[in-house]
């Protein structure tokens, strides 16, 4: 079999620091000098290239048009590689890993998103061991020479993930990420053991093209509901804003005030075509909006489930549904059903 080539796409991020010799102080690291910095990477059996984009950006910036970018740069080269590495700051990385989930349609390459806590310049890096690992399983095949993860996934710390099923959730661990609805997609060990049934099926590429969808709407807001929410803001948040999404992040298991001003307003915001996804607080759990009043009441006023979806999953794939400006009802029936296995059914 050929050794799979595999195209690094280096964003920014703690990963590409590290420690200037004379100054001390962290700077950029150049990844295209990657086989000098770390020449056991030779030993992998795979073909290395990296791709930088200008400048490197902490994630905390990254804006639509780096993920246009990012998505354009993987359909430029998508024929001439076998996988695609993203090293990408961890803070919004899960919103990007997302994003691109939706964007890269019909996608049979891995992308695999990761990045570290400790700059990879730094001895005791977490960064290392991500890149190295990241690598092997972008260039990871089946006997047949299929590649074993076809999807948009993330790997941190010894566990790969579906990307728009995580969340960061830790400042501090070298296990900032976890995806508290779905199982990982493989366990690293002494083996990376792959999760093969949870992985997405192969896309034969000859029968459904490769494409990307560029056009996301950023008309989507976020509502975090807390007890002394005050009308006016709920109102300036879902009527004034000039959303035509949001994600309501309710309580439990879906449920939100009945009081009337409440159940009102979402009311309007659904009748004037705003799209509401209801998905939980909770990092873990599903919304069930039968199964409490407070939530049937939202049930009842149009809002769709999101089901288990992250927060991170429900707003970028508002952005990539939005973006296709269908006609309402074609939007919503996009909302209620899983495309890239970002929420369970
Ligand atoms: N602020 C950094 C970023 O997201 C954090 C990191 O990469 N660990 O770009």
């Amino acid at each position: 079999m050929k050794r799979p080539k595999i195209l690094i796409i280096y964003t920014g991020g703690t990963i590409g620091m590290k420690t200037d010799e004379t100054t001390g102080a962290l700077v950029p690291f150049d990844f295209s000098g990657i086989y000098e910095e770390f020449p056991s990477l030779k030993r992998l059996k795979v073909d290395i290239e990296v791709f930088t984009i200008k400048p490197p950006i902490d994630s905390s910036n990254v804006s639509i048009e780096n993920w246009v970018d990012i998505a354009r740069i993987i359909r430029d080269k998508y024929e001439s590689y076998d996988g695609f590495v993203i090293l990408h700051g961890t803070d919004t990385m899960s919103y990007s890993a997302s994003a691109l989930s939706f964007m890269l349609e019909n996608l049979a390459k891995p992308v695999i998103f990761t990045g570290s806590q400790i700059p990879i310049g730094i001895l005791r890096t977490d960064g290392r061991e991500n890149l190295i690992t990241a690598i092997e399983i972008a260039g990871a095949r089946t006997e047949e020479g299929k590649p074993l993860v076809p999807e948009v996934a993330l790997y941190f710390q010894n566990r790969l993930f579906r990307g728009n099923r995580t969340t960061k959730f830790s400042a501090e661990a070298l296990n900032a990420f976890a995806s508290f609805n779905y199982h990982p997609l493989a366990d690293v060990g002494v083996n990376i053991q792959y999760n093969t049934a949870n992985i997405a099926p192969y896309i034969d590429n000859a029968e459904r093209e490769f494409f990307i969808s560029e056009s996301l709407s950023n008309d989507v807001v976020i509502v975090k509901l807390f007890p002394g929410i005050r009308p006016a803001t709920l109102r300036a948040m879902l009527l004034e804003s000039g959303a035509r999404g949001v994600v309501l992040e309710t309580y439990g298991a879906g449920n939100a005030p009945t009081s009337e001003w409440f159940v009102d307003l979402v009311k309007e915001a659904v009748s004037r075509g705003v799209v509401v996804v209801n998905i939980s607080q909770c990092k873990d759990g599903a919304v069930q909006m039968h199964l409490y009043e407070t939530g049937l009441a939202l049930q009842e006023a149009g809002v769709v489930s999101g089901h288990d979806m992250t927060v991170e999953a429900a707003a970028t794939k508002l952005m990539y549904v939005l973006g296709k400006n269908l006609p309402l009802s074609e939007t919503v029936e996009l909302m209620r059903k899983p495309l890239r296995g970002e929420f369970t059914l």
